[in-house]
């Protein structure tokens, strides 16, 4: 009855004793408990890792408070809500950035020094959460900080993947893939949902039935899974705001055949169980295609179905009518990864709530959204209609009517221009005949965007013309940004103490744009040896990286000069190296006196190769042997040393950005969509070697060209680039370093020939003989700069001052305008 519950309420009040506490005293309590009842090791004795264990669970509980929170007054409050759905996230490690949003870690540090333990210690032995593979993977991550912070009703839905992406492991200079347990020692930040199930169907047969005399499609799937939610709290940093990032794991259906275990075929069934599990078990570790994998399409309708299911649920709780249903949901898909949705919700509208085709149509394009992350024709994604039709035979019959209403318009407003149609159509004919996922997600979308002005231009002159002809209205560009959270205040404590110092406030913490202040200080010689104090203490923390993981000693003085980001030959890993053979060469045939004048480098490259792609392996193992050769030629000394770091990830890279004094982004022009590392570097005060390529244009406006060093051919040369082929006149010290490659000064002589073709003569597609002797140039005015120390610093205030248009807040502000319509929903202290 009413009144047991109140009274129920009372006496719950009257236990609680108010929220968790964050004085020290409060967080040794609760840390000892953890260590004594969830841990299960003795108050009395617990090492480092129980402790990180135990400070966790402190912290979680902290966490799920505000995140109750949250969810009741969003509940109560009702706003349209935004949907994030994104295959892959890669949100490092938690604990460092749970506490800075809490704002809790100072306190924190206090209360465990006094037990003993010291709080960057026990930091270090969290493990990445890698559920992705790249720059759109942390994308994700950086937006759900954003979507937290600005007090968005968002929600995140993603996958539970058993295994991450893949572990680098290194031997005698060759990747090697290892899996990724992330999850063996438990996972502290996720909260297991175990009432929040849905069952996903597959495969099966589509049948028609009547009913009050109007016919319907009806699905009979043939297998059917479970789909587990697991909730990771997302705390926004000064507001009480936590939102979910809610992923899903798939387990077996309870609905199982229980025939099977009756009728002796105990061990089948047992087995048939466990394999539905294999649905969430691994990431694909490519960040371009998977296409034709059955599992692939296996997993993005498991994630598609289940988020449906948990939003429509959600919906239905508290509102009636479907019609409302874009006025309280937006749906934003990241990639075409999650745009089975697009069908899912066709069939739940017009199968299952019985709406009619165009109310249902109409309904779709209202909520869904669109962000490409690509301009490569291979990262395009393609279903073959075969595994389509055996695995959701349902949803290509709907595809196939939603083509068929797309194509009758196409000839209302184009006449039957035969190329054009088959262009745009989203059935491909062919060899194999297949569904282009961008097609679909661009015709039942009200908008897409592209991840920087270059690229959404890009998408619009050359990637979708014909589409954006038709519906210049739906185009809109959100440049990319990352946040000063994650990228500033955990990775770089110093330089955020020293920023907040200057410009006299922490607010730049939530308002990105005050940085510019610091433009005001760019040449205060009492700025300048702080900042160089600050660049000094990183560059110690990464020399001593170095040496733990190579052996290598490097010295400070030197110029730290990186290239992190996953390995492609678009990216150019290879120029960066053939640059470095050409530098050791000089070096090696210059005069004594001469070599006084060189700026020591250390050149520091990282990043993984997709399992199944051959030449980025080869420049893997072609960094390691011109690694090999430079470091152990006494002759060389300290003038120039190169070293690969393994296994980079995000916390590596937290690492490794602050204490870079140059980054390279060396992308042929027209090829990286956006880029995001260049921005954490950006406001890290590093300074950028660059093309004009993706965001660096943009960069380029906000800190001016003489603060980078910019190379290369211009976007618009590229085409005509190409088409000479071998008539380019390439440098002669490009074909000097490649012949050196071919004829084996660095050893595996036959495994390189083929890597060196790639960039010979008209084979050179990336176009890397053509840009060396700008590449060189830019090199070279890098060197003179850093000479300049009082220059160089300046230079580097600048970019850190420049960089506020880059934060992800930014973006996410301008999503929630200009394309969710949605607004900020702060859950009161
Ligand atoms: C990446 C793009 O390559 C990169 O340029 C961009 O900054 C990032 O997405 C975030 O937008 N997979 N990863 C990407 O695209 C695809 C496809």
């Amino acid at each position: 009855s009413s009144l047991d519950r109140t009274a129920k309420a009372e006496r719950m009040f009257e236990l609680m004793d108010g929220f968790l506490k964050n004085d020290p005293v409060s967080l040794q309590k609760d840390i000892l408990d953890h260590v004594e009842y969830t841990v299960a090791r003795s108050r009395f004795s617990f090492d480092d890792f129980e402790a990180y264990q135990a400070l966790s669970h402190c912290i979680r509980d902290r966490l799920i408070e505000r995140w109750h929170d949250t969810q009741i007054h969003f509940k109560r409050k009702d706003p349209k809500r935004v949907y994030f759905l994104s295959l892959e996230y890669l949100m490092g490690r938690s604990l460092s950035n749970s506490i800075i949003n809490l704002g809790i870690r100072d306190q924190c540090a206090d209360a465990l020094s006094q037990l003993g333990f010291e709080f960057e210690v026990l930091a270090e032995q969290e493990g990445d959460a890698a559920l992705g593979n790249g720059g759109l993977a942390r994308l994700s991550a950086c937006q759900m900080d954003s979507l937290a912070t600005m007090d968005f009703p968002a929600w995140g839905y993603g996958l539970r993947y058993q295994y991450g992406l893949f572990r680098q492991v290194i031997l005698d200079g060759f990747q090697h893939e290892q899996p990724d347990y992330w999850l063996n020692f438990g996972n502290p930040w996720e909260i297991e949902r175990v009432h929040v199930t849905y069952p996903v169907k597959f495969y099966g047969t589509v049948e028609e039935d009547i009913s009050n005399g109007e016919k319907y499609k009806v699905w009979i799937p043939g297998e059917m899974v479970e789909a587990v939610a697991y909730d990771n709290p997302i705390p926004g940093y000064g507001t009480r705001n936590t939102i979910t990032l809610r992923l899903w794991a798939a387990k077996p259906s309870n609905q199982h055949d229980m025939e099977a275990y009756n009728t002796g075929d105990y061990i089948d069934a047992v087995v048939t169980r466990q394999r539905a599990e294999t649905i969430s078990s691994i990431l694909y570790p490519d960040d371009r295609s998977h296409q034709g994998k059955e599992l692939r399409l296996k997993q993005q309708y498991f994630f598609v179905s289940a988020s449906l299911q948990d939003i429509i649920r959600r919906f239905k709780d508290g509102h009636k009518d479907l019609n409302q249903f874009p006025d309280k949901v937006a749906l934003q898909l990241n990639d075409t990864h999650p745009a089975l949705a697009i069908p899912e919700v066709m069939r739940i509208l017009v199968d299952e709530e019985r709406l009619g085709w165009n109310e249902a149509f109409d309904i779709t394009c209202k909520i869904f959204s669109f962000t490409t992350h690509t301009v490569l024709a291979e990262a395009l994604e393609k279903i073959p209609v075969d595994l389509l039709e055996s695995l959701l035979p349902r949803h290509l019959q709907i595809i196939y009517d939603i083509n068929s209403h797309f194509m009758e318009e196409l000839k209302r407003r184009i006449g039957l221009d035969y190329n054009r149609l088959s262009r745009m159509s989203i059935v491909e004919e062919g060899a194999v005949k297949s569904i282009r996922m961008a097609n679909l997600s661009i015709f039942c979308s009200h908008t897409v965007n592209g991840v920087s002005r270059l690229h959404s231009e890009l998408l619009q002159t050359r990637v979708f013309k014909d589409f954006y002809e038709m519906w210049p209205e739906k185009f809109q560009c959100k440049t990319n940004g990352v946040t000063q959270r994650r990228w500033i205040v955990v990775s770089n404590p110093s330089l955020c103490a020293l920023i907040s110092k200057w410009l006299g406030t922490e607010s730049w913490i939530r308002d990105i744009d005050l940085l510019m202040g610091l433009r005001e200080y760019a040449a205060d010689i009492s700025l300048h040896q702080e900042w160089q104090m600050v660049r000094k203490i990183n560059k110690m923390r990464l020399a001593e990286y170095i040496e733990a993981t190579s052996g290598l000693k490097v010295s400070l003085d030197a110029m730290f000069d990186v290239q992190i980001k996953r390995i492609h030959e678009y990216k150019r890993q290879l120029l960066n190296i053939i640059g470095i053979i050409h530098r050791y060469d000089c070096i090696k045939n210059m005069a004594k006196d001469d070599r006084k004048k060189v700026v020591p480098r250390i050149c520091i490259i990282g990043g993984k190769a997709a399992p199944g792609y051959e030449m980025a392996k080869k420049i893997i193992k072609l960094c390691h042997a011109v690694a090999e050769k430079i470091n152990n030629d006494s002759d060389i000394g300290d003038l120039l040393k190169l070293v690969f770091i393994p296994d980079y990830n995000v916390s590596v890279a937290e690492m490794i950005i602050p204490g870079a004094d140059l980054s390279q982004h060396i992308s042929t022009a027209g090829h990286e969509a956006s880029g995001t590392g260049c921005m954490k570097f950006l406001m890290n005060g590093c300074l950028l070697l660059a093309t004009a390529d993706g965001s660096t244009v943009e960069i380029i406006e906000e800190i001016g060209e003489d603060n980078m060093f910019l190379f290369g051919a211009k976007v618009h040369e590229v085409a005509t680039l190409r088409e000479k082929g071998s008539t380019i006149k390439v440098p002669l010290q490009f074909a000097r370093v490649v012949r050196m490659v071919r004829d084996g000064y660095f050893g595996f002589q036959d495994y390189f020939q083929s890597l060196c073709d790639t960039v010979e003569g008209s084979n050179d597609y990336y176009l890397l003989g053509a840009d060396f002797e700008s590449y060189l140039e830019a090199q070279a005015a890098a060197d003179k700069a850093f000479v300049d120390q009082k220059k160089w610093t300046q230079m580097s205030i600048l970019s850190t001052a420049g960089s506020g248009r880059f934060s992800s807040d930014r973006t996410i502000q301008d999503y929630a305008e200009q394309t969710w319509g949605i607004e900020p929903c702060r859950c009161p202290l």
